[in-house]
């Protein structure tokens, strides 16, 4: 998984790469040449006091040098360059895909993990093609170059790095391996970390108003200690690996001197050459230790690439039919045939055998008690969800059959719980119509009973949201709601209990003026105050998924046993009132 993601997401930065790969041959080709320059200048030069061969070596052993850190710096820097290139193509996969998801799609992995995944999953998995890319020419050759060079300068020492590089590897290797599933349980901390934050950041008013800070602070406290567990856990293991480390170097250090001063003293060997020999079992155990370390980040990385891959795969629950079929008329003729509809995963179906039809120029009320189905109802025209049996027609067609372009162009819905974005009044009003005038937006507020609210404002139109909408009152909010779905003028209008956080007088002039607006168009308005919905063409009677009744609101008084409770409710509370 974690490969074929790379793959395919570095393809387009092969140049790069290839670029990379020369530069860190170079580099590690002019690394692994000057101990033995190095060398052949203490050996040949100083030794024989001959100055010019000091010079001459020594010129060239600055020229690689030179070499050595240019390509280093040129690897490298081709090297960050694809990785984070890698790591922007991932996110921006992710959240394409995200932004394709149906609901369904959505409640299946849940946001918080959506959220992790798009960003501290890509960005392990960009860390390990950084390391990756500057180390995998390097280590290899490092490590075989190396061997070759130091035997090159002395065969009988060689027995050093053969017990100094396994003593390394196993010992690198051993905490590596009690590494890793730390690492794999650290990554779902991070999203449990992120799911309670996230919830109790969106949450914050009804935790405060329940005074429920002090458990909060404990589910928090809870999930922050397990991640402090494991990241302890982590740090004792690293803590052990650098002494480790340096021990195993210090003694290979020692070992080298002590067998190669003897080799030295007894002429068997020359000074220039031991410093080389040292330098390249250095250089060697350092490769090793690279290497393990990059060993060590791909079980996490291929976690995190399986985990991105899992969203990326995803085959949207709802998309664009092949074929779409277009609607010879642009009226907005709503029919609900026999519709029956379950949410995914749940037993019973919301709404069962549901038929209304509602014209242009009509008004179609939908009341009932709360759960009745009547958001869910209201869902399914925009094809927020898919049906299990029945259709939902739209001018004649189906809408499994129209592009979805080609609903939003029809069809506005006002949804029961208004969101704004982050933004200004004006972007969020020319969400589903960008090049809508100012006149345009003036207007849609007016009629939306925006217009003075808004006006009030010190920057007007400018005037800044907050995220979600929560620096304007749940009243404002609806009405801006209103107001932007009025901007598309579509031939379909969906309120979803729109009316509720306005008072009697306001809901009454909104409805006044949206009337006019409305004439000709189709209007389905889910309402709890029976007065919103006397003047209504049809008004259905919802319970239980079920239309129970049907009917004018004077048909609908005589027949209507459950519609006469909800009307006698009302009154009651208003007589009190
Ligand atoms: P709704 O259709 O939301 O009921 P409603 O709009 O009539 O209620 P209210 O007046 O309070 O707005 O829900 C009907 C049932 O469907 C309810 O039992 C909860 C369930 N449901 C889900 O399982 N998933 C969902 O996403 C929604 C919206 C509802
Ligand atoms: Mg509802």
């Amino acid at each position: 998984m974690l490969l074929t993601l790379i793959r395919r997401y570095s393809k387009p930065y092969m140049p790069y790469i290839v670029a990379v790969v020369v530069f860190q041959l170079a580099s590690t080709i002019a690394a692994l040449y000057l101990p033995s320059l190095n060398a052949q200048i203490i050996d040949e030069g100083v030794s024989r006091g001959d100055t010019d061969f000091i010079w001459r070596t020594g010129s060239v052993m600055l020229l690689v040098a030179i070499v050595q850190v240019g390509t280093a710096i040129a690897g490298v820097y081709y090297g960050s360059k694809t990785a984070m290139a890698v790591g922007r193509d991932l996110r921006r996969g992710v959240f394409r895909k995200v932004t394709s998801f149906s609901a369904k799609d959505v409640n299946r992995f849940g946001a918080p993990t959506l959220i992790t995944r798009g960003t501290n999953d890509v960005q392990q998995v960009q860390m390990l093609v950084l390391m990756g890319l500057n180390f995998m020419v390097a280590t290899p050759i490092m490590c075989i170059g190396g061997i070759i060079m130091a035997l090159r300068e002395d065969i009988s020492l060689s027995w050093l790095v053969w017990v100094s590089v396994p003593v390394l590897f196993v010992v690198v290797g051993y905490l590596v391996v009690r590494l890793m599933p730390l690492f794999r349980s650290m990554q779902k901390k991070i999203d449990r970390i992120n799911a309670v934050l996230r919830e109790q950041i969106i949450g914050i008013r009804v935790v405060r108003a329940f005074v429920r800070e002090p458990y909060e602070t404990d589910r928090f406290g809870v999930a922050n200690k397990d991640l402090t567990d494991v990241s302890l856990k982590i740090g004792a293991l690293f803590v052990l690996m650098f002494p480790a480390i340096g021990m195993i170097l210090h003694l290979s250090t020692a070992a080298v001197l002590w067998f190669g001063g003897q080799r030295v003293d007894s002429g068997e060997m020359q000074v220039g050459s031991l410093t080389a020999f040292l330098q390249y079992l250095l250089q060697i155990l350092m490769a090793v230790m690279m290497g393990t370390f990059m060993a060590m980040m791909i079980p996490r990385a291929s976690v995190c690439g399986d985990r991105i891959g899992e969203v990326l795969d995803v085959e949207p629950s709802i998309h664009d039919p092949e074929r779409p079929e277009t609607p010879a008329t642009v009226a907005g003729v709503v029919e609900y045939r026999n519709v029956t509809f379950a949410y995914p995963g749940a037993e019973t179906p919301v709404l069962s055998n549901v038929s209304f039809t509602a014209r242009p120029g009509e008004t179609v009320a939908i009341i009932g008690s709360t759960g009745a189905g009547k958001t869910s109802l209201l869902a399914l025209l925009p094809r927020l969800y898919d049906i299990a049996e029945g259709e939902v027609l739209l001018d004649g067609v189906s809408v499994s059959n129209l592009d979805r372009a080609e609903i939003t162009k029809r069809v506005a819905l006002v949804p029961q719980r208004p969101y704004l974005f982050s933004g200004t009044i004006e972007h969020n009003l020319r969400f589903g119509k960008t090049e809508a005038t100012d006149q345009e937006l003036w207007d849609a507020l007016q009629i939306a009973q925006g217009g003075d609210f808004v006006r009030e404002k010190k920057n007007g139109l400018n005037a800044r949201i907050a995220q979600g909408g929560t620096n304007v009152s749940g009243g404002q909010r609806q009405r801006l709601c209103i107001a932007r779905a009025l901007i598309t003028k579509p031939k379909v209008y969906l309120f979803d209990d729109s009316f509720s956080a306005l008072d009697v007088a306001t809901d009454a002039r909104l409805r006044a003026a949206l009337k006019q607006t409305t004439a000709d168009a189709t209007v389905i308005i889910v309402a709890q105050r029976i007065s919103t919905i006397t003047d209504a063409d049809q008004i259905l009677v919802l319970d239980n998924g079920r239309i129970v009744d049907r009917g004018t609101h004077e048909e609908l008084l005589e027949t209507s046993p459950t519609y006469q409770e909800i009307v006698e409710s009302q009154l009651s509370v208003e007589e009190m009132a």
